[in-house]
């Protein structure tokens, strides 16, 4: 095995050049123009980054191939990470940094007359997904390829990704991302695994041989799931796993022959409608978009993954059958995020009853071991719901199973632990009853798995007390929390070479691995020549975050000012509006008094809005209008910048991290499940300013109290107030600041000629009823911003809370919360 490890390790830089150029000549075909003045042109540098990163990736595939055999050999469990969403970002860099080839790839490019860092600008970011969620799995599946585990990761070959923002007069417009316009040179298509998907028609009862009826589904359409392989490289482990994604086309043998028979136009057409299913990744979060091609997608990309699971797992160990079905459940965990995939559940019962003629009780029993659900949110208006007319229109044979299981489900279960309560029955019910039927998919995920995990402590104990109270009841072991962890590799090793460099010098052990080793540096939080050395570069990260800012928005800004950061996705929860309304306040005082005593701030803002979300593409359209106002007074002499970047994506993300002075994660408390954002910032030295809300609460934990500024309601303050009647005119009628800066909205100041244009948003806190308590919270956030301001002017002060927070991160290292999933839920063990 360690022969496998240092393989890597020895590829010298004039290997490495070899490989590139070889790549340059044959597979691309002589692209590039040799002449010195076209060295750079951006045609070039493009054919390097390719022939570059098809060079790494033989590389990489030798060593998947490698652990394929490892993993065979070892006979280990593996777990199948099932994702609608993968947030892989560019994978250039992080794959060498994972290989440990940086430095002779550097090297190699730097004799080719390139350099690495400005080629791997020049890769686009796999942006299959839109958030938190996305980037989560991405992490994730980091982490298990760096501890050894076998792991494939299953999802959707989306031909468009997250669409890119761009803003035309401050409005946000959308843009298709072209990710694979002309391939990736990262993929591998496997056509051998390619899987037949049935979908629509009806279920027929047949008799059988004993009298017996069994169901029979005859599927109105066939669907053809092709597989691309994307390798995912451990760090400094030999593991190299798979991330797999579906592709859907139409199945040309059934649809040329059976359906179409003399109608080759049709024929076309059917085969359009096919590659839709895997067209677009759908661009709502925490909003269930609720159409059929979503619904097909998850069916698709279940069935295919189910389909490739078992299939697998019959190459290795022989033929499932109900006598075999305990080693299945030793060999295979299916853990499911969030209840996008739901139908994988129904999807395993109906291979096991109809094709492998598995009985009831042995095929639920199979299920309940091998899948686990974790939850990440309790907003109601997230939490999946697909109406039975719907299912019973795509998946007829699901249908029919999800019955049984429900009733089953109402008839022992529920009704042993309350009899002949009817309440009761309907609340637990996976149908939900009313004048359109529907199907509540966390609730067949909560009845199913064996575990259910929310992802920060305070997220897992509301989902116990709020959201699934009585299923909590009836199975106490089931629910439980595992805390959201982010790889220090892309997030510290990748993105702040710097501070990387710095930090290597003072700690011994290989933090990138053991992100708890960083915490040996507490002691020269106080140290002032430590201090210098760690703000320095932290200076040096927000100079070139200066550069950036002027190329995509024109704004010039200094790196002497605090630099502000709030980067997510936009949502009211989030509460990007308080801080606004915060901003437009400092604006106010500013201008009554020039003089004020202030350490300038830049306000620095990175975010999408869903394209259907219209209050959130209002507040982008307010922050850009007021930071054009607030740029471009001079009275107010630099004392205050807002900047709004614009396609806020993971390469982004690691631009701004490094150089954040703040981090805001101010969501109102119990609204936000973890966040992940949170740990990337402290992490690169910012200090948070946040409510008790999500990770928050661990972190602050972490760092102590004075390393963090908190404010806000708690979770029981929400409650409390909700059951009180929140009155959100109380604070605009007693608070002139609220009241002054609400009304400054009504105006044309920020958009001349144009009053009202961003009344919606004041509407929003009045008669709208400010459903995230952003008034009630505003003049604590004031107050705590303030106290931050106050903070930062003292050098020493603010240079050891930075240094606290980088050096106390180790909890939130996601091979932590692997290690979590794997002791609690997986049971795996490392095949190396
Ligand atoms: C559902 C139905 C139809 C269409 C879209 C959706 C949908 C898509 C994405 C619903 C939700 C999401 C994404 C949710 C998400 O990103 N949640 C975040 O997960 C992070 C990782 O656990 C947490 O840190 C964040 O707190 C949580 O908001």
């Amino acid at each position: 095995n360690k022969n496998i490890k240092s393989s890597a390790a020895i590829i010298s830089a004039t290997d490495l050049k070899k490989r590139i150029q070889h790549h340059l000549n044959s597979t691309l075909g002589d692209r590039v123009i040799c002449e010195d003045a076209y060295k750079n042109t951006p045609q070039n540098k493009q054919a390097y980054w390719q022939a570059t990163s098809l060079a790494l990736n033989e590389i990489i595939i030798d060593k998947l191939q490698a652990s394929k055999v490892q993993q065979a050999k070892s006979a280990t469990k593996s777990i199948n990470y099932l994702s609608l969403e993968y947030l892989m970002g560019r994978l250039l860099s992080n794959n060498l940094h994972n290989l440990n080839l940086y430095k002779s790839t550097e090297k190699a490019l730097k004799s080719l007359g390139f350099d690495l860092a400005d080629l791997c600008e020049e890769g686009a970011d796999l942006a299959l997904g839109n958030g938190g969620l996305g980037r989560l799995a991405a992490c994730f599946l980091d982490s298990l390829a760096t501890l050894d585990y076998n792991a494939m990761g299953y999802g959707i070959h989306y031909q468009h990704g997250l669409f890119k923002q761009s803003f035309k007069d401050g409005h946000q417009i959308e843009q298709p991302d072209m990710w694979r316009e002309f391939g990736s040179p990262w993929e591998i298509c496997r056509p051998e695994a390619t899987q037949l998907i049935p979908v629509y028609g009806y279920v027929e009862q047949q008799a059988q041989t004993d009298g017996s009826l069994t169901s029979v589904w005859r599927a109105g359409k066939m669907l053809k799931g092709v597989p691309w392989d994307i390798p995912i490289v451990g760090y400094n482990s030999s593991t190299v796993n798979a991330l797999r994604l579906w592709e859907c086309r139409a199945d040309s043998a059934f649809d040329w022959d059976t359906l179409n028979q003399g109608d080759y136009l049709q024929a076309h057409h059917d085969q359009v409608n096919a590659e839709t299913v895997s067209k677009v990744l759908y661009p709502n979060d925490e909003h269930d978009a609720g159409n059929e091609l979503r619904f097909i997608q998850q069916y698709f990309f279940c069935a295919c993954s189910i389909k490739d699971i078992i299939s697998r797992y019959q190459l290795q160990f022989g033929p499932l059958t109900q006598a075999t079905s305990r080693n299945f459940a030793d060999k295979v965990a299916i853990q499911l995020n969030d209840t996008h995939p739901t139908i994988a559940i129904l999807e395993l019962m109906r291979v096991l009853l109809d094709e492998y003629d598995f009985s009831w009780q042995n095929a639920w029993q199979l299920a309940g071991k091998v899948f686990s659900y974790t939850n990440h949110t309790l907003l109601p208006e997230a939490l999946e719901k697909w109406s039975v007319s719907l299912f019973e229109h795509v998946l007829p044979r699901h249908l029919t199973i999800l019955y049984r299981i429900n009733e089953a489900f109402l008839n022992d279960e529920v009704n042993a632990m309350w009899p002949n309560n009817e309440a009761m029955r309907a609340r637990l019910s996976i149908i939900e009853e009313g004048e359109q039927r529907k199907v509540r998919m966390a609730h067949l995920c909560v009845i199913t798995s064996h575990k259910v995990n929310g992802v920060a402590q305070i997220h897992s104990d509301l989902v116990k007390k709020d959201l699934f109270p009585e299923f909590n009841q009836l199975w106490p072991e089931k629910l439980t929390n595992v805390t959201n962890g982010i790889t220090p590799r892309r997030w510290l090793k990748s993105c702040n070479p710097l501070l990387s460099e710095l930090l290597s010098k003072h700690v011994d052990d290989d933090w990138a691995k053991n992100l708890n080793s960083l915490s040996s540096l507490s002691p020269l939080a106080d140290n002032a020549s430590f201090q210098k050395k760690f703000m320095a570069i932290k200076h040096q990260n927000k100079v070139a975050l200066t550069t950036e800012i002027k190329t995509l928005t024109g704004i010039d800004v200094s790196p002497e000012a605090i630099f502000d950061v709030q980067i997510k996705r936009l949502h009211e929860y989030k509460r990007q509006h308080l801080n606004l309304l915060h901003i437009l306040a400092l604006y106010r005082r500013l201008l009554a008094d020039p003089d004020l005593p202030m350490q300038p701030r830049v306000f620095i803002f990175g975010a999408k809005a869903a394209p259907g979300y219209q209050l959130a593409k209002e507040i982008i359209y307010a922050t850009n209008k007021i930071a054009e106002k607030i740029n471009n007074d001079t009275r107010i002499q630099d004392k205050l910048k807002v900047v709004f970047l614009p396609n806020y994506r993971v390469s982004l993300a690691e631009k701004i991290i490094p150089a954040a002075d703040v981090s805001e994660q101010i969501s109102t408390a119990g609204k936000e499940a973890s966040g992940t954002g949170n740990m990337k910032l402290a992490l690169n030295g910012a200090v948070t300013i946040g409510t008790l809300d999500g990770a928050n609460i661990e972190i602050a934990e972490e760092v102590g109290d004075d390393n963090i500024f908190i404010f806000g309601l708690t979770v029981d303050e929400v409650k409390a107030l909700d059951i009180k009647g929140y009155n959100p005119y109380h604070f605009y009628e007693t608070n002139n600041e609220i009241k002054a800066c609400l009304d400054w909205l009504d105006t044309d100041y920020f958009t001349p000629g144009r009053a009202g244009e961003l009344s919606s948003i004041k509407q929003s806190f009045l008669e709208g009823g400010d459903p995230y308590k952003v008034l009630a919270d505003f003049e604590s956030y004031s107050d705590a911003q303030q106290a931050l301001g106050v903070a930062y002017q003292d050098k020493k002060r603010w240079a050891k809370m930075a240094i606290l927070n980088t050096a106390l991160m180790g909890k939130f290292n996601s091979d932590r919360s692997i290690e979590d999933y794997v002791k609690n839920i997986w049971f795996l063990t490392p095949s190396v």
